[in-house]
């Protein structure tokens, strides 16, 4: 790198800072809330939106790599574990994705909303069932079960934007388990589980429709709604909905049960992007949950469409039900402080992020005091602040998508400086803006959605790498970029490419994680397998038995390096051929898979585990099957063959 670019490089934070006070790099001022207008000055809306440029071309961020030289601290030794978990979503790719950190190698890819030719899944008989046909979708957010504000290890939850569902993920098998659809809601982003205990993850709709969504409606879009959901973490079921009027975007939970939180952008209820800016305010949806649940079980409830799911109708006004606490504005993620205490409203196009004491709710939803006297402090951050994440020292750490910067700011003193004239404290508020590459969305750090947050990693999801990576075309990497956050000042010390397009990430304790090395044969897919196994009069685990019923040939079989008990078995053309395979390894990743060749079958057995797929017999002639997963030194010779006959 020649010495020119890395100057450029290394600008300092306060150059920039004091640039964008002077508003000379651009005439939007820093209190200033961007509105449709002055977002296309800034180069936000449209081809520009990106911050590539600003308003006259001037480079908006450096595009050149920050000094290198740190690198070492994110190193982990071949053959040495990293200290923590990364549960990664991927977005558009429909799965979650586990990364090790601070090497942030990645260790796995948990299909979930997409179909995945690896695994089989989507294809095979089980996922089918869970993803009802629907194989794609669009995973932001996943989080963990907790117990007592901390992870339990249990189990990971997302959300799939796209069609509006909730998955789980069993922890200690690392697949998913359960998958429910969410009744009346379109555009579920948001989620979040409760803390205190494995009790409800919360849904929220992001988008508003009819209530109920019949066919009508186009031009009412006054009376649209949407949902605030609540599913029970334990059994998957959808237990009880409220409907407000407002968009519902980013979600979060109290630490004690009390409430859950909904930031919502569009209380102008509009439809086109201009409009829904309109207003200088939006506000915090607060839902008071013991009320709510009161109201459910009183039967003070309506039902929507074809739902049979309770809902509480709390459109309107402030009840017993939902405050909303004025926001300026659009605001996008809602994070709580470790200690439980503090609720950030990220501004989105108000440079600010507005802390809201969770411990004066009490007292507004009894109308003591105003909604609006629970915000306690609204230091400013940046152009753009979309969340915000913590260390154990009384930091937060909120992520600035127009300046693509990190601010480090003091939640003391920033609830010092609230309502003073004095502009220092002010200023004192904010430690530092480390920039990073480039535009970064979410950003989490390691525990911090726990009450034992370790001040030690921060994740920078950046939504483009521009040119810090080797041009692979058209579309480039993001870039997860890793920084350190335990010193006095942060350091980035990793440029991590991805797929896109993870949305928000969280890192775990590696203790906190026990999975399994062999499948524990439990759970929903072993026991289907087991009652079709009683219905056929089969032993799964020593079966090489093809059952016919009218137009269904199951054939049972095992795998055992390198070999199928079932060398070959023949089938009618027509047929509707399901095969099932138990895997008799016991061998910790010996893993085998299915392939019948032409036919569009694939799937993997991993050690212990059974799994199935169904295709139909199309064509007369021998068809090899084989394992596609290297599993022994004969593993090429792991075959058999199916007949099918005229
Ligand atoms: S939310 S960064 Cu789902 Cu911000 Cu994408
Ligand atoms: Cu079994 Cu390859």
């Amino acid at each position: 790198m020649s010495k020119e670019k890395l100057n450029e490089s290394t600008t300092s934070t306060e150059e920039q800072t004091s640039q964008e006070e002077n508003g000379s790099s651009n005439n939007v001022g820093r209190r200033t809330f961007l509105t449709a207008s002055s977002l296309a000055g800034l180069g936000v809306i449209g081809s520009q939106l990106l911050g590539c440029e600003r308003k006259g071309g001037a480079p908006a961020v450096r595009t050149i790599p920050a000094a290198a030289g740190h690198a070492n601290k994110s190193h982990v030794p071949p053959g040495k574990h990293d200290d923590y978990y990364g549960f990664w979503s991927g977005g558009q790719s429909g799965e979650i994705r586990i990364l090790g950190v601070p090497s942030m190698r990645e260790l796995k890819r948990i299909p979930v909303f997409n179909a995945d030719a690896a695994t089989g899944w989507g294809f095979t008989d089980y996922s089918k069932r869970l993803l009802g046909g629907v194989l794609t979708g669009d995973t932001h957010h996943v989080h963990l079960s907790y117990k007592d504000g901390t992870y339990d290890g249990r189990y990971a939850y997302v959300n799939d934007k796209a069609s509006a569902r909730l998955a789980r993920v069993r922890l200690d098998t690392f697949e998913v388990d359960a998958i429910v659809s969410l009744p009346n809601s379109n555009g579920t982003h948001g989620i979040f589980p409760q803390r205190h205990k494995t009790g409800y993850v919360f849904t929220n709709s992001e988008f508003r429709t009819p209530m109920p969504n019949n066919g009508t409606g186009m031009d009412k879009p006054e009376t649209y709604g949407a949902m605030h959901t609540a599913v029970d973490g334990e059994t998957m079921q959808v237990k009880w909905q409220v409907l407000v009027e407002g968009n519902m975007d980013l979600c979060a939970t109290d630490y004690q049960g009390k409430y859950s939180f909904a930031t919502c952008y569009n209380s102008e209820g509009a439809v086109t992007l201009e409009k829904m800016m309109g207003n200088e305010r939006d506000h915090l949806y607060v839902f008071n949950i013991e009320n709510i649940e009161k109201a459910v079980k009183a039967g003070k409830t309506i039902t929507v469409g074809t739902s049979k799911v309770p809902v509480v109708d709390a459109r309107g006004k402030d009840s017993a039900y939902v405050m909303r606490v004025p926001v300026p504005k659009s605001p996008h993620g809602v994070n709580i402080d470790p200690t439980g205490r503090y609720a950030m409203v990220s501004g989105k196009l108000s440079p600010t992020v507005s802390v809201v004491d969770i411990s004066k709710l009490a007292a507004a939803f009894e109308g003591k005091i105003k909604p609006r006297d629970c915000v306690i402090a609204e230091p400013e951050v940046g152009l753009g602040p979309l969340h915000t994440c913590f260390d154990n020292r009384g930091n937060a750490y909120t992520s600035i998508f127009i300046d693509s910067v990190i601010t480090k700011w003091s939640i003391a003193k920033a609830i010092e400086a609230y309502g003073k004239k004095d502009k220092k404290a002010a200023t004192a508020a904010i430690l530092e803006k480390l920039p990073v590459h480039f535009q970064v969305g979410h950003t989490n750090a390691s525990m911090s959605e726990t009450k034992d947050a370790d001040g030690k990693w921060l994740i920078a999801l950046c939504k483009f790498s521009k040119d810090r990576f080797l041009n692979v075309g058209l579309l480039h990497p993001e870039n997860d970029q890793l920084i350190d956050i335990s010193g006095a000042k942060m350091e980035l010390v990793h440029d991590g490419p991805t797929y896109p397009e993870p949305h928000d990430c969280v890192v775990v304790k590696k203790d906190l994680i026990r999975p399994v090395k062999l499948d524990p044969r439990t759970g929903a897919q072993y026991t289907l397998y087991q009652q079709w196994a009683k219905e056929d009069g089969v032993d799964l685990l020593t079966a090489n038995v093809i059952k016919r019923k009218k137009g269904l040939v199951r054939v049972y079989m095992t795998s055992k390096a390198p070999k199928f008990n079932t060398t070959h078995f023949t089938v009618k053309k027509g047929d509707t051929v399901q095969i099932i395979v138990t895997n008799q390894d016991n061998v910790e990743d010996l893993s085998h898979g299915f392939c019948m060749t032409h036919h569009d079958v694939n799937f993997l057995v991993n050690a212990r585990a059974t799994n199935s797929m169904t295709f139909v017999a199309k064509k007369e002639g021998v068809f090899w099957y084989y394992c596609p997963w290297f599993c022994h030194a004969l593993h090429l010779e792991m075959r058999g063959r199916m007949l099918v006959t005229a």
